[in-house]
């Protein structure tokens, strides 16, 4: 099979791990890459030694023949990007968070499914393999029928040093971390139908809120708490774990801090470590974050070679972003929000 042609928008702080993971995907190279700021290219560039660079997407568009485009902008460029790509009939990965609202989200859905065009949103972390490994033991029915479920990331690490554009928005944890811990909580439990948000801002140093607990319904009937705080300082900080707690009919599960693993169901208990690999490009303690970076791009590749939707198309994602819009809602009324009404 001809090796994938893709090309990479946007060279910045997380996109580094999107390269490092397309290297070593067999059957996939990065033919060009954009970013409007000269210096973030040159960077990239000289690193991965990728010769084609453009400072403009139209430009690379009309310069290249494309398999498909990793957009790794942040937000506010999300949709005009998504939007040629359909244009231009290139297949297109986009980056968490979707877009910056639920309308743009659903407009960019739309545009690439008019245009035949697949679209995944770059959610990789129900693809780490802790995760993973909670959801296969689901699958087993070992805990039978979960009633209930706690997903939860609490941390104080340092986040704005490598992503200073955190500090300054409106919206901070919802948008940014929350919106992976409530892909999770759908990944595990099915979708949501209300939603009861309570925010707060601990660190005085920021714009948006850093502590948000999340009471849901899901549609098969468990309840979940999706509990996220960046202002959380623990004796072992346990960044970017997420635990997870998960209450069925026939036992248990307890996804506990360093990667350790109980099941306690139908055939007795079983602890076992799921810590993740650290490849070899990786470094602590963003190892966890790195390898579901190269899942979830090979799920791309394993998708556009059966020609299937991926688990996180864009038209998935409008779930999980329509329960960041809803949260944010619920956190100003202080009332329920049912998601029906929004998608
Ligand atoms: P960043 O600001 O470091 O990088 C973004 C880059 O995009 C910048 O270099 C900027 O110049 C470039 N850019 C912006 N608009 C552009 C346009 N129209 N054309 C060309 N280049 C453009 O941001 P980041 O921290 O790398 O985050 C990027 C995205 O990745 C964000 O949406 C963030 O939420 C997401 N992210 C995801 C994960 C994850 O685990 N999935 C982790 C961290 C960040
Ligand atoms: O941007 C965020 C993400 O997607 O994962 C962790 C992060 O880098 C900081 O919250």
């Amino acid at each position: 099979m001809a090796e994938l042609r893709g090309a990479l928008i946007g060279c910045g702080f997380f996109a580094v791990n999107q390269m490092h993971g397309w290297r070593d995907i067999e059957g996939v190279a990065i033919v060009a890459i954009c970013d409007r700021d000269p210096e973030r290219l040159k960077i990239v560039g000289d690193q991965f030694g990728i010769a084609k660079r453009y400072t403009d997407a139209a430009e690379m568009f009309a310069g290249e023949t494309l398999d498909f485009v990793d957009i790794a902008t942040t937000a506010p460029s999300h949709r005009p990007l998504v939007e040629m790509a359909a244009r231009h009939r290139v297949p297109v990965i986009c980056q968490k968070p979707f877009a910056p609202t639920l309308a743009d989200a659903k407009a960019m859905v739309k545009a690439c499914t008019e245009a035949g065009v697949p679209l995944m949103v770059h959610e990789n972390f129900r693809w780490q393999s802790p995760i993973q490994a909670v959801r296969a033991v689901v699958d087993s029915g070992e805990i039978g029928t979960p009633f209930f479920g706690r997903i939860s990331f609490r941390s104080a690490y340092d986040v704005f040093s490598g992503q200073p554009y955190l500090a300054t928005g409106k919206r901070f944890i919802i948008e940014d971390l929350g919106i992976h811990i409530l892909d999770i909580a759908r990944f595990l439990l099915g979708d949501v139908s209300v939603i009861t948000t309570r925010t707060a801002r601990i660190n005085p140093a920021i714009a948006g809120e850093d502590v948000a607990t999340m009471l849901m319904d899901h549609v098969g009937g468990a309840t979940s708490v999706v509990d996220c705080s960046y202002a959380t300082r623990l004796a072992t900080e346990p960044f970017p774990q997420t635990l997870i707690e998960i209450d069925g009919s026939d036992g248990t599960i307890r996804l506990a801090q360093g990667y350790r693993l109980t099941v306690a169901g139908k055939s007795g208990t079983v602890v076992s470590n799921v810590s993740p690999p650290l490849l070899p490009w990786a470094s602590r303690p963003w190892h966890n974050i790195q390898e579901s970076v190269v899942a979830i791009q090979q799920h791309w590749v394993d998708c556009l070679a059966k020609g299937i939707e991926p688990a996180t198309s864009g038209a998935d994602n409008l779930r999980t972003l329509a329960l960041v819009e809803a949260a944010y809602a619920g956190a100003e009324s202080r009332d329920p929000v049912s998601l029906e009404s929004l998608l």
